[in-house]
């Protein structure tokens, strides 16, 4: 299918998303947001795809909610905001954090509004020296959206969360990086090309386990350490059922590299 808004191809296990509204630093549309929820399906079920790599083309990463469909033309009716976050955003949060493949997002310029907590919900996050993250919602009179207010305050405490919401100021990537929002910073020419090393090397690891990493990530973000440690135990038994885990202690006995299929 044509995708105009949000171009994906699959390379060597390696899923490339590439947000693509450059002329106007690649905000979101609905169409774009539904763009970007069919192909983000497509590689949920897509076997062949064992990591995702998520970036901007031009400038920007993304400027969040295209704000001339936010509010309508002069003379058009306001835009029904809440059912734009339910219909636009929501699933987008919910499929990044639910596919259990790893998803990682190179940042390549802005990431503002919307466009920075969808970078920041991905589970790498790499960031050109150059790129900024803007939590922009309160300059305009809203309230961060896209699991802002969820992730934000769990990344970085949440002193320094509710200063960069509501004081809407630019944070940069090194700044970004200090504090624990992002992984790791790179020179603009070279972001590309390490997120692509990196995606490449997840998706050559033990895809179930990485995948049953995130499960438990995520519901370790709400559970006590009595259902955390049951949720281990769990999810551990079921990565030792895999065959990868099989290949990865051969491996290890035998002193060679292992050769996981992600199954
Ligand atoms: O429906 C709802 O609103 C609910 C959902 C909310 C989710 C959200 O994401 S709300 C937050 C929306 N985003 C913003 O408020 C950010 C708006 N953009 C900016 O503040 C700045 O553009 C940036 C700080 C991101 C970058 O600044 P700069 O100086 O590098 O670029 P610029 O000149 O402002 O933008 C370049 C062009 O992109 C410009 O168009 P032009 O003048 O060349 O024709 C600008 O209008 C356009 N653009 C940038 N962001 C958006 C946008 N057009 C529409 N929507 C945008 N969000």
């Amino acid at each position: 299918m044509e995708r105009q808004w949000v171009r994906y191809h699959l390379e060597q296990s390696v899923a490339r998303v590439t947000l693509n509204r450059p002329r106007v630093l690649n905000s979101f549309h609905r169409g774009m947001a539904h763009q970007l929820q069919s192909v983000l399906a497509e590689i949920q079920k897509e076997e062949r795809a064992r990591s995702i790599l998520l970036t901007g083309e031009g400038r920007a990463f993304c400027a969040g909610q295209d704000l001339a469909e936010a509010v309508g033309g002069e003379g058009s009716p306001q835009a029904d905001i809440a059912a734009i976050v339910r219909d636009s955003y929501n699933p987008i949060i919910q499929a990044i954090r639910t596919t259990e493949k790893p998803f990682l997002c190179a940042v390549n310029g802005v990431a503002a509004g919307a466009g920075a907590n969808i970078a920041l919900a991905c589970d790498i996050v790499l960031a050109s020296r150059e790129a900024s993250f803007l939590q922009a919602f309160s300059k305009i009179g809203l309230i961060p959206d896209s699991g802002g207010t969820f992730f934000l305050p769990r990344l970085v405490g949440l002193s320094r969360a509710t200063a960069m919401m509501m004081l809407a100021e630019p944070i940069s990537a090194d700044e970004a990086c200090e504090m624990g929002l992002i992984y790791r910073v790179c020179e603009p020419e070279k972001l590309l090309p390490e997120a692509l090393e990196l995606a490449q090397e997840l998706a050559h690891r033990p895809t179930r386990a990485l995948g049953l990493i995130k499960r438990a990530l995520n519901q370790s973000l709400v559970n006590d350490l009595p259902a955390q440690l049951a949720v281990e135990e769990q999810l551990q038994a079921m990565a030792a059922r895999t065959r990868d885990f099989r290949e990865g202690v051969a491996a290890f006995l035998a002193k060679r590299k292992p050769d996981f299929q992600g199954r």
